[in-house]
């Protein structure tokens, strides 16, 4: 049983905008439960499934309950429900119920043709993004304004959102990985990060540049250049059967032997696809393999609190051989 609403797009091809129950019985048709504001969009959209309403959210778990003693059903996979409804469910249909969420990161951890086409769209609005961010960001604007240029592109360029919220990041406040844009204006000799995203058929994108606004310190430019090369030489383990962790160090003990590995406090790399975040984990403790087909991102960053912090992220299309960088903005620019 499914119900987070990713799951149920992935498996129907109907994005609800939440509340939603798919199951899928072994031998029978799926089916689909949702709310009566989408069913006349379901009814486009879901394919290969029995559609039925939810009339009363209230009686929703006695439904689902009723369904699964009906079709009797013993043990089921759920891939994520509330309390609430696992309390329900216990009481109600009385069978087992199993954490059944990997079976389907199994299937979304690989992706098809149609997917990469589809995400290589996605990578090309965050590159448009990122692109007119860093045009932007010249000294005396704010960050606010150049995150929302920067969305304003992708979104006229039919982007269906931010794949995130965009992290516009300048002087002392680039050493937060994750820095939301604040009023505060860029000055002469800052650090930029930028880190954006967009969404394209449901299928996010994720890409981050550093700039210096203005002529780059010696300094600057040395965090660059090692945090490029740990990502050029990490790069080249983006292909099938390589373990995580290994990948993850690779780039690490590059930045180690610099002398800045304390400063890389975040795992190089994670899976993108209808979540921003998903399967596979490229971090130092992870145990996931790349597989030829992953979707994942190479992104090793520095960052010296009260200083500042720099970090450069592509999306890397993992192949049999070697890995594809699909997104093409240039890496080096005012750096
Ligand atoms: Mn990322």
């Amino acid at each position: 049983m499914a119900h987070n609403s990713k799951n149920i797009y992935y498996l129907t091809g109907f994005m609800s905008t939440g509340g939603a129950y798919l199951l899928v019985p072994k031998d029978s048709e799926p089916i689909l439960w949702i709310s009566k504001l989408e069913w006349n969009r379901a009814k486009e959209e879901a394919e290969n499934c029995d559609l039925r309403m939810i009339k009363q959210r209230s009686k929703v778990i006695k439904t689902l309950s009723k369904e699964l003693h009906d079709s009797k059903l013993k043990k089921v996979g759920f891939d994520e429900i509330e309390v609430r409804e696992y309390l329900g469910l216990i009481k109600e249909w009385r069978g087992e119920m199993k954490n059944g969420v990997q079976l389907i990161w199994n299937l979304r951890k690989v992706k098809d043709d149609e997917e990469i086409a589809i995400m290589k769209e996605a990578a090309k609005l965050a590159d448009l993004g990122v692109q007119v961010a860093l045009d932007t960001a010249v000294p005396g604007i704010d960050e606010f304004r150049v995150a929302a240029e920067a969305e304003y592109a992708m979104r006229i360029k039919q982007s269906e959102g931010t794949a995130f919220e965009t992290i516009v990041a300048s002087g002392p406040r680039s050493a937060f990985p994750h820095g939301p844009p604040t009023k505060r204006k860029i000055q002469k000799g800052d650090l930029v990060v930028v880190d954006i995203g967009a969404i394209f058929r449901n299928y996010r994108s994720d890409i981050t540049r550093t700039i210096v606004a203005g002529r780059p310190s010696k300094k600057q430019r040395e965090i660059f250049d090692t945090v490029i090369e740990a990502q050029e030489i990490a790069f080249k383990r983006y292909k099938d059967k390589m373990k995580c962790s290994l990948v993850d160090r690779t780039a690490r003990s590059l930045i180690t032997k610099k002398g800045y590995g304390k400063y890389f406090i975040h795992g190089l790399g994670h899976g993108i696809g209808l979540d921003i975040h998903e399967p596979p984990t490229v971090s130092p403790n992870s145990r996931d393999q790349l597989e030829k087909g992953c979707l994942v991102s190479n992104e090793p960053g520095i960052y010296i609190p009260g200083v500042g912090g720099l970090r450069v992220e592509d999306m890397i299309q993992v192949g049999q051989n070697s890995g594809e960088r699909i997104t093409l903005t240039p890496r080096r620019i005012r750096l």
